[in-house]
């Protein structure tokens, strides 16, 4: 298991310095996000990222996201032309030591939460998500801050007409045929390809999600049988969903050798299917966050994990999810965790 932190590049407020005196951190989940959606990156914003990290004593192996295009999950006629792009891309991390790429194929919206700041009776606040709530919204009327795009009132109602009438199945093939063609390059390069789950694990807004579940990933594993087409196990985000095994899914993925990359968070539930996120300790939540941990290692998981999605404490204001001291806490607890089972084996 190799410890990692994401880091949003020179405009995160948190610095590489601060980072690497977390204990235990090996490097940087990162990625370049001054280029459109869909575009090759520089190979000279690609190397400025790696020294930067390598200057200060990080590793930078994982990519968080190369963002897949909409027309290549849409399946339209200039799929190929962005496909390509995404293959350059892999070439590229791939020579400059990049062995994983996180991603996710979930139509136009990626995460979905209903507040950023929900409180908590410590004084602490974090993400929640209130199913009520979304039914409510107008996604063509959406802003909710947080993720890595977002998208003008025009060009949201546009997508969201485009995938009108697109079924689980269509979205799954197109998924398939990105991969067919994507993960040759990867073999070649010696890149995992990571996808990330649905979250929440169930359909939003009308719109197709194809990996939320068990059944999901046996699917996508018999699509494309390749090593290197492999998940992020995100446990927050697959915990949403109630009838998600996490340990017997942990633990057999593992054992498969389907795990690139674990993002590891507790969430609370409120009822069938709101929660909110809380701090990592298994106590403070709904999931059994060493149970998980247990699972990995002993499927013999060799990834990289993250802490994810921290809550805000200690006074701190940061971006939703990412602030500095609740993801050392989670890092230094995971770390406790994986060190306990390891040495108990
Ligand atoms: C949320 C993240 C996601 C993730 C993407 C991967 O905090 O885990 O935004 O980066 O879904 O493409």
């Amino acid at each position: 298991m190799k410890m990692t932190f994401r880091w949003y590049g020179k405009n995160d407020c948190i610095s590489l310095q601060t980072i690497r005196q977390i204990p235990g951190m090996t490097g940087v989940v990162t990625a370049v996000y001054d280029t459109p959606v869909g575009e090759v990156w520089s190979n000279e914003s690609i190397l400025e990222l790696k020294k930067l990290c390598e200057e200060n004593g990080l590793e930078m192996e994982v990519i968080e996201s190369v963002p897949v295009h909409e027309d290549i999950k849409l399946g339209r006629g200039d799929r190929d032309r962005y496909i390509e792009n995404y293959c350059e891309n892999v070439r590229r991390l791939g020579k400059a030591g990049v062995k994983c790429i996180c991603y996710n194929f979930m139509p136009v919206f990626d995460w979905l939460r209903t507040n950023l700041h929900t409180p908590a009776a410590d004084g602490s606040n974090s993400l929640s998500y209130n199913h009520e709530e979304i039914m409510g919204l107008d996604p063509k009327r959406l802003s909710l801050p947080g993720w890595d795009e977002s998208y003008t009132a025009e060009e949201l109602t546009s997508l969201l007409e485009a995938y009108k009438d697109m079924t689980h199945e269509q979205l799954f093939e197109n998924l398939v045929y990105f991969l067919k063609k994507v993960i040759p390059v990867c073999v070649q390069y010696g890149v995992n390809m990571a996808i990330h789950p649905d979250d929440p694990p169930w359909d939003v807004f009308g719109l197709p999600r194809i990996i939320s579940n068990a059944a999901d990933y046996e699917r996508l594993f018999a699509a494309v049988p390749e090593n290197e087409n492999g998940i992020t196990f995100c446990t927050g985000s697959l915990g949403a969903g109630r009838e998600n095994d996490l340990i017997k899914m942990a633990y057999d993925y593992a054992k498969r050798g389907k795990i690139h990359f674990a993002h590891l968070r507790n969430i609370q539930y409120s009822n069938e299917l709101d929660f909110r996120e809380v701090g990592h300790y298994t106590a403070c939540g709904s999931l059994d966050i060493f149970g998980i941990v247990k699972a990995l290692v002993d499927g013999g998981f060799t990834g990289y994990v993250r802490p994810d999605h921290g809550r805000n404490i200690w006074g701190e204001d940061a971006k939703p999810g990412y602030g500095l001291y609740d993801r050392a806490l989670g890092a230094t607890y995971l770390n406790g965790l994986f060190e306990a089972v390891e040495k108990l084996r």
